[in-house]
């Protein structure tokens, strides 16, 4: 895993806090550095009374936190293996991030989501799939959103809630970030959520799980998420939906899926990875 991408963390409406600069070869913890990070934790962190954002360990000796279990409320395993825990909080398996603390992020350790990665072919008017002049293969469109938060592309993804299952966040974040039709009657849209459900409990494919080189990183808190891929490769369910913004995206759009459009965090090598396995440009 890396932790490359962002010199700063938040977002464009947020005061800019910057990490303190890790040179590549020293972002290991076993490499040694003298290494003077930033310490961040957000007001609105450090003051939230949600039961499902933590207390901080280092504040009070009678918080205890299970590290590395799941304890039904939220899962504080990673897909890396056990992480170590220093000076009470977690350490970032994936090495120096140039700051401490919890930043945005509610959770110390893992913060876990999960991203649809929905997928049609590019057809022309006559329905056939467009081809790529520069590869020669075929052009994959999927589900992109534009986040509110840092104005990038994304794939519609989300946090997984208190103890709520991966494939329900799925089709809730895909719901809320891209099937916001508020006028739509009531039996289109008992329709419209029967097919993502068919869909995304029977029919996808693992692409990713693990750490995602998000802005919101720290040494103590991390993003990991579960991504799935639902192709309909002949426009029979998914490939006729609409999509339209909500919640954290300001638009919702099918976009060509290819080396060419620049996305937020990880997504790009989640992508990469779906043209890789339907045989597409990329
Ligand atoms: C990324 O942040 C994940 O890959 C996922 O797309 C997203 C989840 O956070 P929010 O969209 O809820 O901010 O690390
Ligand atoms: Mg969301
Ligand atoms: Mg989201």
């Amino acid at each position: 895993c890396v932790n490359a991408k962002y010199t700063r963390t938040g977002t464009k409406d947020q005061p800019a806090v910057y990490r303190a600069v890790v040179p590549n070869n020293k972002i290991n913890w076993s490499t040694s550095y003298e290494y003077q990070p930033v310490e961040f934790t957000s007001e609105k962190v450090r003051t939230s009374t949600k039961e499902y954002v933590d207390k901080d360990p280092r504040d009070d000796p009678k918080v205890e936190i299970p590290w590395n279990l799941d304890d039904r409320l939220c899962d504080r395993r990673s897909y890396h293996g056990p992480y170590k825990v220093v000076r009470r909080v977690p350490q970032n398996p994936c090495g120096r991030t140039g700051l401490t603390g919890r930043g945005h992020l509610g959770h110390f350790g893992p913060n876990h989501a999960a991203d649809p990665i929905v997928t049609r072919w590019k057809r022309d008017q006559n329905g056939q799939i467009m081809v790529h002049p520069r590869t020669q293969r075929q052009i994959l469109e999927f589900v992109c959103i534009l986040r509110k938060d840092t104005n990038e592309y994304a794939i519609p993804g989300g946090m997984v809630e208190k103890k709520e299952k991966v494939t329900d966040t799925l089709q809730r974040e895909f719901h809320e970030e891209t099937l916001n039709f508020p006028d739509l009657d009531e039996r289109s849209k008992h329709n419209l959520l029967a097919t993502i459900k068919d869909v995304f409990e029977n029919g996808g494919i693992r692409i990713y799980c693990g750490y995602v080189d998000d802005p919101r990183n720290t040494d103590n808190s991390w993003m990991e998420t579960t991504a799935y891929n639902f192709h309909d490769g002949n426009n029979e369910h998914l490939a006729l939906i609409e999509v339209h913004g909500g919640s954290d995206a300001s638009k919702a759009f099918w976009h060509d899926l290819g080396s060419e459009t620049p996305l937020y965090a990880s997504h790009a090598d989640f992508l990469r990875k779906v043209a890789d396995i339907h045989n597409a440009h990329w």
